[in-house]
């Protein structure tokens, strides 16, 4: 069975731990978000690329969810000491990732390109796309004006009040070599449990991306990001709010219920199910918070026979 999946960073890397204990990895294809790539020290950084690689190479920093494990931070202390901004924490290791993919860059390799040359030699045999080889960046709107997302996220710690998001770049951004086709050619998609709105919301957001998701043969079934009106981890409540969508299972069910079969949500949100019904979509309630290994094993099986 071909698998295509929709992913950020992670929640949809531990989630994938679990499915690909269930699928060949080479029947799995990644399409991930690149809105979050930024620009540090000269060095083109892919936060999300970078922690569905490392996370499914068993390379991750688990506690975090990001950056290498057992990294160490001697150039990042050396920056500082120079007086540059050091508030988004690059290790030893990791930043070996992100000068050898500045290096192929200049080189004139696409991201898409890069991307393989990163995973092959970490010895995954999945497929990893970047969602886009162009210019895309997220950019969350403050009142102090509009940042970039990891400024928003990291530096400013997720404390200014959301105004408006925007994808600088979406509108001419075009959907890198492979995704449309792994998204036709699937037999499922599975849109990870990521921030619906700039981990996922981008990768839709790239031209063709969503009508690919309509039009597929393949069944499409996503596992709910909110659980009992909050997310997991990151800032997706903030952000559903300011964008004036209800942050629960039933407001994420609503923003992909135009391409949507299936919706996996959390017991929790077990009264939610026939609201979410009426959407058109069949829902699945099962255990969706992953405390442990089989946690995500079980909620990969979950979305395989939903
Ligand atoms: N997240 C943080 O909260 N603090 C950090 O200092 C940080 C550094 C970092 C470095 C490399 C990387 O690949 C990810 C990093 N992240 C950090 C995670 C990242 O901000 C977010 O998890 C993703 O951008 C959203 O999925």
């Amino acid at each position: 069975m071909k698998i295509t999946a929709l992913a950020g960073g992670v929640g949809a890397a531990r989630f994938l731990t679990g499915l690909v204990k269930l699928v060949r990895e080479e029947d799995l294809s990644v399409i991930v978000n690149t809105g979050d790539d930024i620009e540090m020290f000269g060095l083109h950084i892919s936060p999300d690329l970078d922690i569905v690689m490392y996370t499914l190479a068993g390379l991750v920093d688990e506690e975090k969810g990001w950056g290498w494990k057992d990294d160490t931070f001697q150039c990042l202390q050396t920056f500082k000491q120079y007086g540059l901004e050091t508030w988004f924490n690059l290790g030893d290791k990791d930043l070996a990732t992100h000068i050898y993919r500045t290096q192929l860059l200049r080189e004139s390799f696409t991201l898409s390109q890069v991307t393989v040359q990163l995973y092959r030699a970490l010895g995954l045999k999945l497929r990893i796309y970047p969602m886009t080889n162009d210019k895309f960046e997220t950019r969350v709107k403050t009142s102090a004006g509009s940042i970039h997302f990891e400024e928003y996220f990291v530096k400013n710690q997720a404390k200014d009040e959301v105004l408006g998001v925007e994808f600088a770049g979406a509108s001419s951004a075009k959907a890198s070599a492979g995704v449309l086709d792994a998204l036709y050619g699937a037999d499922l998609v599975v849109v990870c449990p990521s921030n619906p709105i700039v981990s996922i919301g981008t990768i839709l957001a790239v031209n063709g991306v969503r009508d690919a998701l309509r039009r597929t043969n393949a069944r499409v079934v996503a596992v709910s990001p909110i659980v009992a009106g909050a997310p997991i981890k990151g800032p997706a409540d903030k952000l559903l709010r300011g964008l004036g969508s209800e942050v629960s299972a039933f407001g994420v069910a609503k923003l992909y219920s135009d391409f949507l079969d299936s919706f996996v949500i959390d017991n929790a949100d077990a009264a939610m199910k026939g609201r979410i019904e009426q959407l058109g979509i069949r829902v699945k309630v099962t255990n969706t918070i992953m405390r442990s290994f089989e946690d995500k094993v079980e909620l990969a099986r979950a979305v395989l026979e939903s």
